[in-house]
């Protein structure tokens, strides 16, 4: 069997070439390593440089990308290894441009970090004292030298990062700092092979209902001439098992029909269980001594993009047979340096949108095709995913090397991810063609990089991946803007990025929306972290630094003056333009559930790759932020929503997935004094999948006292409280209010909290807690139980801080 042995150990750097004079070490030194890594992980684990994320220090580290470096290790092969034997090296991933070394013999280059590189090393590989050594050179100059023979194109941001197949992002964007890496981002193994190995397998459901599904598997099996092979396929899930058998030969292609009575199918997170099978492929002998084996997890589903409605233009995943309104996040890299990204940082995260009932998760093309941990999880969360390839926001060189290394790009990253239960459609690239629209005032057919998306990448992935969709970009659609509401999916930049304000979006009936989203600082106790006590202030030049966008802090402010009052303190700032993130989320989620045109949403973005004010609904910490209570509570399966329409508000009352029975409650609040004014109880029945109006008041009645807010309450049968809503058609910062005394009794997990009169979007802080609720609106008479994370003891009440909006609309 093929053995494979980790090259962990004894891993050394050295500064290479050095071409930048700040440079604070000279080439002798001789730093300890880690792989994986990147040089500036291992800088600052031996205390050469500091944090990169503490204040500005991104901007004193700029000579790392300059400088040329040196990785190297010396190893022993195993003692089980034969190395005269079909020996490789295997790098998973090299970031980017490298020269590779085996006892002093150059065996490849590499220059693309999207890509696995397998290098034959028997000729040069020794049973003792090996040494590897990998010449990093910088990838900025790198970029840059291509650029000047190339010449310079169209491209927003670090315009030279579009000549490497490197991260985009790791040239900085408008939410990331700028740390161009370098170093083995992935492991590197030596790998014995054996004679005969199994390649190429895929597998593709048919047709799958729940009686019955057809899967189609394919497999090859390649190696030495062989004859007198025996193929054995595995396919099962809990007691339900099928087996088929093959006789074969080496450079033998199998492909198989399987039928599956019963099946259990793979559904996204909200619609049922998301199933998986064990999918095994072993090769034996005649003699019965197994060769070579190969295992994944597979679901059997079907995953259709359905474009047209009739004769009407639509937009719309279908899942086994049924459409589904998508509700998701876009993903970004999890770290501005790469290999820090655990397995148990993509769990949390993951885990955050499953939680909030999301069922989808868009991959998007400025980062990096992820880690396999990332796409499994996506298929046992039931989390679809919508993978971008590797290009954003640019136009793109096309020069014959650049185009052969994108096609190998292409072909390894299908083939890698393809038999991913939750990938549901492979998208060409990020906003280049609308970008291409706006700026060059011409089509898009004439964009450098063109080819790429609509011939190039499209022939492989209907020759590797036939079964699922391809869509050329995101945003695109048949119009002659790419980003049109009529026609395909579209990005939602008007709202904010445009300077126009969150309430607009009723002019906004997209049939898909790819991305949108509002800015909110990180939160206070991640600042805290990252920014000096002194530039804890809310103009700060250090503070501002944490906000990448172009005028993305004038934008906060002003968002935040149309709806919110102005915050004097830095605590205050932070509470009340995350707060007004979650005002916009909110807003424009409920409009595109409720529009009856749109069929998905899909937020920028759910995380961040280092502490700043950005549009993630998780900060660097993986501290949820307001926002991310509020889309939790928007995206729930069963809800009550208001929604104006014209003279009236509709109460609508959903049920997505099952039949919901129990009860709700309207009641009606004068916020000035806090005295309820109606309050309506009745018993509710939702059948599966029901989206009924459930009463319309009349918005003058509303109007006639200015303080007026109308509340929705649902509780399950058992009477708990599952869902709450509210509508004031005022704007915030124009109400007055009674303020509120809470009161807060702290129990050893958790804590239980009330209140006198209507509390507005309670929350709570404490350093080093994360509250499993925020933003709450409370009522006198209730007492809501508040978790926090284990490891913290005892909270101190006097420690704690209360945040609610009433404290600062109170009538002085
Ligand atoms: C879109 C994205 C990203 C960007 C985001 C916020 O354009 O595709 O490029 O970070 O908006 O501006």
């Amino acid at each position: 069997m093929k053995k494979e042995y980790c090259l962990k150990n004894n891993w050394k750097l050295r500064l290479l070439n050095n071409n930048s004079n700040e440079v604070p070490l000279t080439h002798d030194v001789e730093i300890d390593a880690i792989v994986p890594g990147v040089v500036h992980t291992d800088l600052l684990r031996n205390g050469i440089i500091e944090d990169p994320f503490y204040s500005d220090n991104e901007l004193k580290l700029r000579w790392v990308d300059e400088c040329d470096w040196l990785y190297y290790c010396k190893f022993d092969a195993p003692e089980d290894f034969d190395i005269k034997k079909n020996i490789k090296l295997l790098f998973k991933g090299v970031d980017t441009i490298a020269s590779i070394k085996l006892n002093k013999v150059v065996i490849g280059q590499t220059d693309n970090m999207f890509l696995a590189y397998e290098l034959n090393v028997n000729e040069h590989l020794r049973e003792k004292n090996n040494l590897l050594e990998l010449e990093f050179y910088s990838a900025k100059r790198y970029a840059r030298a291509e650029e000047k023979k190339y010449g310079r194109l169209p491209v927003p941001l670090d315009a030279e990062r579009v000549y490497i197949r490197k991260a985009q992002y790791s040239f900085g964007w408008d939410w990331g700092p700028s740390f161009p890496t370098m170093g083995l981002w992935k492991n590197v193994y030596l790998v014995q092979e054996e004679d005969v190995k199994i390649t190429d397998v895929a597998f593709n459901t048919v047709t799958a209902n729940d009686d019955k599904a057809a899967v189609k598997i394919n497999f090859c099996i390649e190696g030495k001439s062989r004859k007198g092979l025996s193929a054995k396929v595995v396919l099962s899930i809990g007691e339900n098992i099928i087996i088929r058998n093959y006789d074969v030969s080496t450079s033998q292609k199998i492909e198989d029909t399987i039928e599956i009575n019963n099946p259990l199918l793979w559904r996204p997170n909200g619609m049922g269980e998301s199933n998986l099978y064990d999918f095994n492929i072993s090769v034996v002998d005649s003699k019965g001594n197994e060769l070579a084996d190969s295992s994944q997890k597979v679901g059997i589903r079907t995953i259709d993009l359905q474009l047209k409605d009739g004769d009407k233009e639509t937009f719309r995943f279908v899942i086994n047979g049924k459409p589904i309104f998508a509700k998701g996040v876009n993903w970004i890299p999890g770290d501005a340096f790469l290999p820090r990204v655990t397995k148990e940082k993509y769990e949390r995260l993951l885990n955050y949108a499953k939680d909030a009932s999301m069922n989808i998760v868009r991959v998007w093309g400025g980062g990096i095709y992820e880690n396999e941990e990332f796409y499994d999880l996506c298929d046992e969360l039931g989390l679809l995913v919508w993978q971008d390839f590797m290009f954003a926001c640019g136009s793109y060189p096309e020069h014959d090397e650049i185009i052969t290394n994108i096609e190998k790009e292409v072909n390894y990253n299908v083939r890698r991810l393809r038999n991913h239960a939750s990938i549901a459609l492979w998208c060409g690239n990020n906003e280049n063609e609308w970008i291409w629209g706006f700026s060059q005032k011409s089509n898009y057919s004439e964009m450098p990089g063109y080819a790429i998306y609509h011939k190039l990448i499209p022939g492989i992935v209907k020759e590797l991946d036939p079964a699922r969709a391809y869509w050329l970009s995101s945003p695109f659609g048949f119009d002659d803007d790419p980003n049109s509401q009529t026609s395909g999916n579209r990005h939602q930049w008007e709202i904010w990025s445009h300077w126009v304000d969150y309430n607009e979006v009723i002019n906004d009936n997209s049939l898909f929306v790819t991305e949108f989203g509002f800015q909110g600082p990180a939160n206070l106790e991640t600042f805290k972290k990252y920014i000096p006590s002194q530039n804890q202030k809310i103009h700060d030049k250090i503070f501002e630094h944490h906000n990448k966008q172009v005028e993305g802090p004038e934008r906060v402010i002003k968002f935040l003056s149309a709806h919110l009052p102005l915050p004097k303190t830095f605590e205050d700032f932070i509470y009340l333009a995350q707060l007004n993130q979650g005002f916009a989320l909110k807003t424009c989620l409920e409009h595109w559930r409720y529009n009856n045109k749109t069929n998905g949403s899909i937020i920028w973005q759910i995380n961040d790759t280092w502490p700043v004010t950005s549009w993630a609904l998780i900060d660097s910490e993986l501290k949820p932020k307001l926002a991310y209570h509020f889309v939790k509570s928007v995206f729930q399966s069963v809800q009550a929503c208001f929604k104006q329409d014209g003279s009236n508000v509709n109460l609508f009352l959903l049920s997505e997935l099952n039949s919901f029975e129990g009860r709700i409650a309207v009641q009606s609040f004068d916020t000035r004094s806090g005295l309820e004014i109606i309050n309506n109880q009745e018993n509710v029945k939702l059948a599966a999948g029901e989206l009924k109006t459930f009463r319309a008041f009349d918005l003058a009645d509303i109007l006639k006292e200015e303080s007026t807010i109308l509340i929705s309450t649902l509780y399950n049968k058992e009477g708990r409280r599952i869902h709450r809503n509210y509508f004031t058609p005022m704007k915030w910062k124009h109400l007055k209010m009674i303020d509120a005394k809470l009161d807060i009794n702290i129990c050893e997990k958790h804590l239980v909290i009330s209140t006198d009169t209507p509390a507005y979007f309670v929350d709570l802080y404490y350093p080093e807690v994360v509250f499993s609720e925020r933003g709450l609106i409370l009522l006198p008479g209730e007492e809501i139980s508040i978790e926090f994370n284990e490891g913290i003891t005892q909270l101190k009440s006097d420690d704690l801080q209360i945040y609610h909006l009433n404290k600062y609309l109170k009538e002085e």
